[in-house]
């Protein structure tokens, strides 16, 4: 703890090796021999991964230490991201392609007898994620660094990513992902940096003398402490020199901690305590959108957010730094509400450690803070119960509570106290129980709050927080998400990487805009069929994936359909698998002739939070129609359906590039964004949507025509709604869907067993929150277009290169402009 000295000049550095084949061979075999201890012949295939992937490491090592160094030497206006979630994905390849190495490396590997291909499957990839907002963080890091933005991301070290995925007998099973089993070679521990964390005990007052004046002070006398050790991770930008860091935080035990009850003389309950500590970076939990009020994940949240705070402002700023002036240093920003925590931990430093006037504090707390909310669901809006916040932190619980008196006056005055007002916004919930509204906290902290999409954001003003919009208007913007195209095109497909950059150049991988130049390509018929030949390429090398992965069998030359996300109502999987059960019902009894259906796989990836019931019914409804479906043998002929389990960064490497209809089939209105669909775009599928989050920004831009378009608008569905909506009234009179239901019901797909799927027909026939109803028949409707469309595949991969050549605006570094501009107001780095 601080025992270390800042760097401040920079030290002579060892420069890392020039790429050369022979080179890497040398470099390599000793990163095999010296620090994996063994030789090629008898190297396990994780002894060559590990070997390898610290080679690649040498080669970014110099432009991680020149960036570090310049970041501390010149002192720019930093971005901190302040994320409990990074779904980073498998590193080794992502390395190659930002050294430019990928060929280096698989040729020195060739010349000894070592397929790059096969060590690429060695790596466990680190899902310290859930979904979309730990993707995102990963994809925003990567924007960053290539745009050379001094950045820094902070976050957990979670032991235990996302839970791993399996399926018995059609229903999912949680196994626990040791990622870290078989080494982290992309990781840098740095224990001698490590801080300390306290948490409960009580506050105190203690006067002191100031000059003449004697002042009350606030002390808080914590209960128990933790250490954070950190953890560095290399983000390389692409080509362009910038190495920038994720440092993620493992919680240990402090040594104080042990001594003192090992002193008393009782090794067991000492090694327990450290198990204790321990357990804060222990697991992610698993809830997409909907948080549990867990202590622990309180804990964890304080935990990241303390040492980040602790760690910027004694390692990145100069010693001596005057901390009024840290919002020009830095902007905070806050990735939903799970780091908000951050605001009364730097009041505390500022007011209780730095002796700051209350008022001095709140200014530059209130300039160092920008909160984005990722969510609509009223369900999803974190609250912590006041009796939970002021037990693990009574210091911070007062700092709350005098946050929120000040800011209700403000609301008394401008409203004329109007108390009904005050109690819709006050930070404070009375009911159910008394809680903390973190999102408020948030909102009342921050300099700007910006939603996701365009669409999100309106809505955030409109009515999630209207009364906040109406106080502070010049508050609230947008920042529409995007995907890395790294990532997400030039490693994810290669094969539609080369057709493109043969086309235009390869300046679109960090210029997505440049796509735009595709446009014209999408009326030559040449360039069309090159096109389809790299669609059936990437289909057959998801074919070999799944075989080998899954056993799965995906026939080849069919129109493939797919939904991935996570596992949650308002998404809407039922409709989709409703789909599967009419085309499956039309064949069977005969209306339908096989001849006349466009042959199409549809394929699924999803995880269910293992404690959503729902969610994970709705899993086993997929896979046991999947079951039926691909067994019978007229409607396999057109018909199958794929779910493979633990649906993850790396399947959806693979997936999406062979996609060719995206299902974005969210209730409008309740999906803030999404980023799968981006990324479907981005790789030529057509996207099946309704007019939610991104779809609308994605329809604009590829154009009516280029997009299935079906269902309920936000504002139709919330007449719907405010009218009293009946699922049963479209049961009624809708025929084609009363019998997709009655089979459900009537056990066609549990064996005759009516009580297996009992719960999901009567949630749809009796509440049906997210209208799976209301939008079936627009659905079906829908996907007679995509039918009609598919059967011109001229037409269709017209359609689809415009999807491609359109979507430039989804590059998350045109995010990272948009907040750069609207929000953090930092600059790039000289190159
Ligand atoms: C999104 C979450 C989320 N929104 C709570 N909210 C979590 C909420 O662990 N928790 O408790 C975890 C995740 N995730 C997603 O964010 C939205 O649903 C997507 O629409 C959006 O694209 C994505 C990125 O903005």
């Amino acid at each position: 703890m601080g025992s270390v000295a800042r760097v401040t000049e920079s030290t002579p550095l060892i420069t890392s090796p020039e790429p050369s084949v022979e080179g890497f061979v040398r470099e390599y075999l000793r990163e095999l021999n010296f620090t994996q201890g063994t030789v090629l012949e008898r190297a396990s295939t994780n002894d060559k991964y590990l070997a390898l992937a610290r080679t690649v490491r040498h080669y970014l090592m110099s432009r991680w230490m020149r960036t570090t160094n310049e970041h501390l030497r010149t002192q720019p206006k930093a971005v901190a991201y302040l994320s409990a979630e990074y779904l980073l994905g498998r590193q080794l390849d992502n390395a190659l392609i930002a050294a430019d190495l990928t060929e280096v490396a698989s040729e020195a590997l060739a010349s000894l007898g070592i397929d790059l291909a096969d060590l690429r499957e060695a790596e466990v990839e680190p899902g310290l994620g859930n979904g979309g907002l730990g993707r995102l963080a990963a994809c925003f890091v990567d924007s960053l660094a290539t745009m050379s933005i001094p950045a820094i991301g902070y976050g957990i070290r979670y032991e235990y990513g996302i839970f791993r995925q399996n399926f018995v007998d059609g229903w999912q099973v949680e196994e626990p992902d040791h990622w870290l089993d078989n080494g982290s070679p992309w990781e840098f521990a740095h224990p001698e940096h490590e801080v300390t964390v306290s948490f409960g005990g009580r506050t105190e007052t203690v006067t002191e003398q100031v000059g003449d004046d004697t002042v009350e002070r606030t002390r808080w006398v914590p209960g128990w402490k933790v250490l954070g050790v950190p953890y560095n991770y290399m983000v390389p930008g692409y080509r362009n020199g910038c190495v920038n860091t994720l440092r993620l935080w493992s919680a240990r035990a402090t040594h104080a901690f042990d001594l003192e009850i090992f002193n008393y003389g009782d090794y067991a309950e000492a090694v327990r305590a450290q198990t204790f500590a321990e357990n804060i970076s222990k697991v992610l939990y698993p809830e997409d959108s909907t948080p549990q009020g867990k202590e622990l994940r309180l804990q964890q949240q304080y935990f990241f957010v303390a040492c980040s705070l602790r760690d910027f402002i004694d390692q990145l700023l100069p010693e001596g730094f005057d901390l009024h002036r840290l919002p020009e240093r830095v902007c905070f920003q806050l990735n939903d509400t799970h780091p908000v925590i951050a605001v009364p931990e730097l009041m505390r430093i500022l007011v209780d450690e730095q002796g700051f006037a209350w008022d001095e504090a709140w200014e530059v707390t209130q300039g160092c803070f920008a909160y984005t909310c990722h969510t609509l669901l009223p369900e999803a809006l974190e609250v912590w119960p006041v009796e939970l916040l002021g037990r693990l932190l009574p210091r911070h619980l007062e700092i709350i509570y005098r946050i929120n008196d000040e800011f209700l006056d403000e609301v008394r005055e401008s409203s004329g106290d109007d108390e009904l007002l005050v109690r819709r916004m006050s930070i404070i919930a009375e009911h159910p129980q008394r809680a903390v509204r973190m999102a408020h906290l948030a909102t009342v902290a921050a300099t700007k709050v910006n939603g996701v999409a365009e669409l999100h954001s309106q809505l955030l003003r409109d009515k999630v927080l209207a009364d906040f919009a109406r106080l502070w208007p010049e508050k609230f913007t947008n920042v529409t998400n995007g995907v890395t195209p790294r990532r997400f095109v030039r490693l994810a497909n290669p094969g539609l990487s080369g057709l493109i950059t043969e086309a235009i150049g390869d300046g679109w991988v960090t210029d997505l805009d440049r796509l735009r130049d595709l446009e014209p390509m999408a009326d030559d018929p040449e360039f069309r069929r090159r096109f389809r030949e790299v669609k059936a390429a990437n289909k057959e090398r998801l074919a070999g994936f799944l075989e080998r992965r899954d056993g799965i069998e995906i026939p080849a030359d069919t129109m493939l359909d797919v939904m991935v996300k996570r596992l949650h109502e308002y998404k809407r999987q039922t409709l989709k698998i409703l789909h599967v059960v009419t085309l499956y019902d039309r064949i069977v009894s005969g209306r339908l002739d096989p001849e006349d259906v466009v042959p199409r796989t549809v394929v699924f990836g999803a995880k269910a939070a293992p404690g959503y019931a729902m969610a994970k019914q709705i899993i086993g409804l997929i896979n046991h129609v999947g079951s039926v479906v691909n067994a019978h043998p007229e409607v396999s002929r057109v018909l199958r359906v794929a779910f493979p389990a633990n649906y993850d960064v790396t399947v959806a490497e693979t997936l999406i590039p062979a996609a060719d209809l995206s299902e974005q089939i969210s209730l409008a209105g309740k999906e803030a964004s999404g980023t799968g669909n981006m990324k479907f775009a981005l790789n030529g599928a057509l996207t099946v949507g309704t007019d939610d989050g991104a779809n609308v920004e994605i329809r604009q831009l590829v154009g009516d025509d280029n997009f299935f378009l079906f269902g309920l608008t936000e504002p139709e569905a919330a007449a719907v709604a405010e009218a009293g909506y009946r699922p049963s009234a479209y049961y009624e009179e809708n025929p084609v869907l009363r019998r997709a239901l009655d089979l459900v019901a009537r056990g066609e797909f549990s064996g005759g067993d009516r009580r297996v799927f009992e719960p999901i027909v009567s949630n749809l026939l009796g509440e049906d929150r997210f209208m799976v109803l209301a939008d079936f028949q627009s659905y079906l409707d829908a996907q007679e277009r995509v039918e009609t469309a598919y059967r011109d595949p001229d037409a269709w991969s017209r359609a689809a290169v415009l999807n491609v050549a359109r979507s430039g605006f989804f590059s998350s570094d045109r995010s990272m402009r948009d907040y750069l501009d609207r929000i953090w107001h930092a600059e790039p780095m000289e190159a």
